[in-house]
């Protein structure tokens, strides 16, 4: 066997270690990535809001201003607001859930320049759970983004996510709709027109923070909606699949939905040298030509010990 698996030094910066599956097979690699260049201060950046005049938000939108207004259960997340959005002092807004489930943006950053660095051309992604916008954000940031449509079924979120888009700049980059992202899996419609879609990414909801009580994480108990459900509707659309998934999930299930030919890399995405979840890439989104692989099912084992 040939195992490229190759630490560099740590970087103080959020990095990816993937694993990689090859027509069902799974393979091992670590690449560390540093965002430092790029994005440098974005984390040291917490200006307060100016500029802008503040909206008042609806019901149901958080915009806490101090520790003191946040509920006990997200004081936790409370302490990454900057992690969460480095803009957080700029009016983000919130709803209640995503607070432990939007993507920190140093990591969000990361997805949509690996996914985004899979095409030649300028290309237009769907954000299949957009929540409050904080990886449709990302994508429309990013020079290779075209457009990005955002499709989330809770309408508050889509208000936040809407917002939030202000915040950053990108809002006429990006198509919010509230709807069921499942009737556009099956129509191919938004707003009743026909959308071409190069790339489809998806952070779905896991169940909440009790997703970390499996030392494995068996995919089929996402909630409300099992990974193979989501992954068969959304491959309606195109293969170019990426699923924002628990740290812990079961690459053996990954790998099963690799297509002879296929390679399917899972990325964990790390702060502080902790993986906050991985990421897989499907389709033309799992290619990487960094690596050999002579045999795939010694890889595989050694990917379960892994886990
Ligand atoms: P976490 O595990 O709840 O927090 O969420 P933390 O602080 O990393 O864990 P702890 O072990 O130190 O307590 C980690 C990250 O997972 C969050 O920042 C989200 O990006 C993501 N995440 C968590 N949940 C519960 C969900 C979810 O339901 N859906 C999605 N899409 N992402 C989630």
């Amino acid at each position: 066997m040939k195992r490229v698996r190759e630490w560099e030094e740590a970087p103080a910066e959020p990095f990816e270690h993937s694993y990689t599956g090859i027509g069902g097979h799974a393979e091992s690699q670590d690449v560390l990535t540093s965002y430092s260049d790029q994005h440098s201060d974005r984390n040291r950046k917490r200006r307060k809001g100016k500029g802008r005049a503040r909206q008042q938000p609806q019901d149901g939108i958080t915009n806490y201003h101090s520790v003191d207004e946040v509920p006990p259960r997200l004081k936790k997340y409370w302490d990454q607001r900057y992690e969460l959005f480095s803009k957080y002092d700029e009016d983000v807004w919130m709803t209640e859930n995503s607070w432990f489930e939007v993507t920190p943006e140093s990591a969000a950053i990361a997805m949509a320049n690996r996914l985004l660095s899979s095409f030649s051309e300028p290309t237009v992604v769907l954000d299949a759970f957009a929540g409050v916008g904080g990886n449709s954000i990302q994508f429309a940031m990013h020079p290779m983004c075209k457009h990005v449509y955002a499709i989330e079924i809770d309408p508050i979120a889509v208000e936040c996510a809407k917002h939030n888009a202000q915040v950053y700049g990108v809002a006429h980059k990006i198509t919010f709709t509230n709807m069921d992202t499942f009737e556009f899996f099956n129509s191919g419609k938004i707003n009743g027109e026909d959308v071409h879609i190069d790339a489809i990414f998806m952070s779905p909801p896991w169940g909440g923070p009790q997703y970390s009580s499996h030392d494995v994480f068996d995919l089929e108990r996402l909630k409300p909606y099992p990974f193979s459900k989501i992954y068969n509707e959304a491959s309606k659309i195109t293969s170019n699949l990426a699923f924002f998934l628990p740290r812990t999930s079961d690459l053996n299930q990954l790998a099963d939905y690799a297509m002879p030919g296929e390679r399917i890399t899972a990325v964990h995405y790390c702060l502080g040298y902790r993986s906050k979840g991985l990421c897989s890439y499907h389709g033309i989104l799992g290619t990487d030509h960094s690596y050999h692989v002579d045999d795939p099912d010694i890889a595989l084992r050694e990917d379960r010990q892994t886990l």
